[in-house]
């Protein structure tokens, strides 16, 4: 069988893929479990206004009614929004979400799936999963990454929560021939904050130069995406000893909690939420933002190589 005859993309989306235009892939877990209600309502909308600004075509993905869909409506965004009963979907759920019918929010991996399907190769999001801490004793390793080793997708991130283990994230990136290139900058970010301590492989300094990175790593055959590490705005970023101590209460919590598996991450956001009030909210939802501008941005210049 065709692995179409599972996806369902807008006619907008399509049009402009067939077309070669600049079209940017957006999550939909980030809505339904990284973000409070209503928030994240008016978020949905107004990311894909950004990305149109710039040019663009915005498509959110999720898995609803048995289909993978890419570009969803008001209603459907508004149903991720007010997650009545949406579950997560990583690589593994996708077959048994295709097959229950469950609607399901699309995390990094599932996201990267869905838009390779529907042929689309930049992709924004907020922060990406990772190697979490004591990964090397729980084997707790998120699917992105192992996503981002085969799958065609440039992936623009503000980096990785604190929450993970960001030194093994990169080295585990690193095993997977994954490239890290810092948007205008050398160090890693570490999502509320603009820097981990932890370098890049390349610090990019124009959307121009990424396109290409891109266009030259799947040209000469290379399998797998590209991460870029895009900086949260000065005017947004947080104390980095400040969250690095809410991480820590955080984890303490789920550990009490006895949390684990595909609810950790979930567990883990909303402590922090919870913890750190409209602040890290603020910072979320505004580093997001600057995801998907420069991610547009790099949509359109790679557009520009006729790929
Ligand atoms: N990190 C965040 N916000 C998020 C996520 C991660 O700061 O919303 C979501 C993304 O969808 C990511 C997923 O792909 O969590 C990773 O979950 P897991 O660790 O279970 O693979
Ligand atoms: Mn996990």
């Amino acid at each position: 069988m065709n692995p179409k005859a599972y996806l369902s993309v807008t006619p907008e989306i399509e049009k402009a893929v067939a077309e070669g235009k600049p079209v940017v892939a957006l999550e939909s877990t980030i809505l339904s479990h990284g973000m409070p209600w209503p928030e994240n309502k008016s978020f949905a909308h107004e990311i894909e206004q950004i990305i149109r600004a710039e040019g663009a075509v915005p498509a959110t993905i999720a898995v609803i009614g048995g289909k993978v869909k890419v570009g969803l409506t008001a209603e459907e965004l508004d149903l991720m929004c007010r997650n009545e009963n949406v579950a997560k979907a990583s690589r593994r759920d996708l077959p048994i979400y295709l097959t229950t019918g469950q609607t399901a929010a699309t995390t990094v991996a599932t996201t990267m799936i869905g838009a390779a399907m529907a042929g689309i190769h930049v992709f924004a999001t907020g922060g990406i999963g990772g190697v979490h801490r004591h990964g090397e004793v729980t084997m707790d390793i998120s699917a992105d990454l192992q996503e981002l080793a085969h799958t065609p997708v440039a992936v623009v991130c503000a980096g990785a929560k604190m929450i993970l283990d960001i030194g093994r994230t990169l080295e585990y990136l690193e095993t997977m021939g994954v490239p890290v290139i810092g948007m205008r900058t050398s160090d890693f970010p570490s999502f509320y904050c603009k820097t981990s301590g932890y370098g890049v492989d390349y610090r990019a300094e124009t959307e121009a130069e990424v396109a290409r990175i891109m266009a030259n790593k799947w040209n000469v055959g290379l399998a797998g995406g590209v991460l870029i590490g895009n900086p949260v705005p000065d005017e947004y970023a947080l104390d980095f000893d400040q969250m690095s101590a809410v991480v820590d209460q955080a984890l303490a919590a789920a550990d009490e909690a006895g949390v684990h598996g595909k609810n950790i991450t979930p567990f883990l956001l909303a402590y922090i939420a919870e913890h750190t009030g409209g602040t890290s909210l603020a910072t979320n939802i505004q580093l997001a933002y600057h995801n998907a501008r420069v991610a547009a941005r790099i949509a359109v210049e790679y557009a520009k190589l006729g790929q």
